[in-house]
């Protein structure tokens, strides 16, 4: 089995890694048969990326011919090219796609989902939301439990930016060691103005509601001009929470109080509240990190190698 990564950057590398050093039966026939970036498309599996051509993703996957198309590029809200183009170019094909990259997903699930649907060609995205914690893939757990709403801290790098100023840090300072620890966006205003939550939680609408709403149909705020100050004196925390149900969705920063589950939730743990007919369910775990986000890749891979759907 063939596969297609498309971006290496810190996600992207910390997946060639596990791919290397994990020994798992189901990876024994899978390759990387090539690398493409922004400089180009490399045709061999080595750690140091070198181009053999100057061609883009879309003239790579004509070139390698991929089984699967890994894509750990960068997130482009405004179009989601080329990965939109990219996936419903490969699911067409019957190639099948995984993904760590929200932004296609957040903006055009529907047309995504129908084409692979239609083609017989699978999308795993477990790395989009919550990264290597299970959010997407936890839903494939929970057959006929009929969700009411979802709530949560989905992204890693502002609840971390959030814990260090907690901590004493400036909002600049505390910045700066997420984007160190490759929690941030490679533009980090997309996780500062809550852009990045509000991708995920469109994706959760998503899965959990079978809503098809896109990222434009989502009120958000973000943490840009944040106080926490007040918050801190009354014993409270700010955290950027995300939320839906069957009619709405949202991200804004709120004032949790001691009593509430999130309140605990820190650094770069993010957590999902996921309430149904049946019981209330909370999942915690690293939202952000580029082994984490890997994992998620990683995972999928395997899931897709036995057969899951
Ligand atoms: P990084 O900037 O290190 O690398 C991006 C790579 O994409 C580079 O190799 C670049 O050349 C390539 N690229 C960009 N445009 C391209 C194009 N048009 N064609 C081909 N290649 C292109 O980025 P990361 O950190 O490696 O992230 C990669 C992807 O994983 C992005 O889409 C992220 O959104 C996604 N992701 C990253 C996570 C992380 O922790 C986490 C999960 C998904 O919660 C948070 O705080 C979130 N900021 C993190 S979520 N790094």
């Amino acid at each position: 089995m063939k596969l297609m990564l498309v971006g290496y950057g810190n996600v992207g590398k910390a997946f060639r890694k596990l791919l290397h050093e994990k020994k798992v039966k189901e990876l024994e026939n899978v390759k990387i048969a090539g690398i493409v970036t922004t400089r180009g498309l490399m045709l061999k599996d080595q750690e140091e990326f070198v181009p053999d051509k100057k061609i883009n993703a879309l003239e790579a996957l004509d070139e390698v011919q991929p089984d699967v198309v890994v894509d750990m590029a960068s997130a482009n809200y405004n179009t989601g090219e080329p990965s939109l183009s990219l996936y419903l170019s490969a699911l067409k094909r019957g190639i099948h796609v995984i993904t760590t990259n929200k932004a296609p997903l957040a903006l055009k699930y529907k047309e995504i989902i129908n084409t692979a649907i239609s083609h017989g060609s699978k999308i795993f995205f477990q790395a989009t939301v919550m990264s290597g914690t299970p959010s997407i893939n936890l839903y494939r757990i929970l057959p006929a439990m009929k969700v009411r709403k979802i709530r949560g801290i989905l992204n890693g790098t502002t609840n971390y930016i959030l814990t260090r100023m907690s901590q004493g840090l400036s909002f600049n300072e505390a910045l700066k060691e997420a984007q160190e620890l490759g929690y941030a966006e490679r533009d980090p205003t997309l996780d500062i103005n809550g852009f990045d939550a509000a991708g995920k939680i469109t994706i959760l609408s998503n899965v959990y509601f079978s809503r098809y709403i896109s990222i434009n149909d989502v009120k958000f705020e973000g943490i840009g001009n944040i106080e926490i100050g007040d918050a801190l004196k009354r014993g409270n925390k700010i955290k950027l929470i995300a939320y839906a149900d069957e009619k709405e969705t949202y991200v804004k920063p709120m004032e949790i109080t001691k009593e509430d589950f999130l309140y605990n939730v820190d650094g770069v743990n993010n957590a999902l509240e996921i309430e149904s007919d049946i019981q209330k369910i909370t999942i915690v775990g690293p939202g952000a990190g580029p082994l984490n986000a890997a994992y998620g890749a990683f995972s999928d891979l395997i899931l897709l190698l036995r057969g899951e759907n």
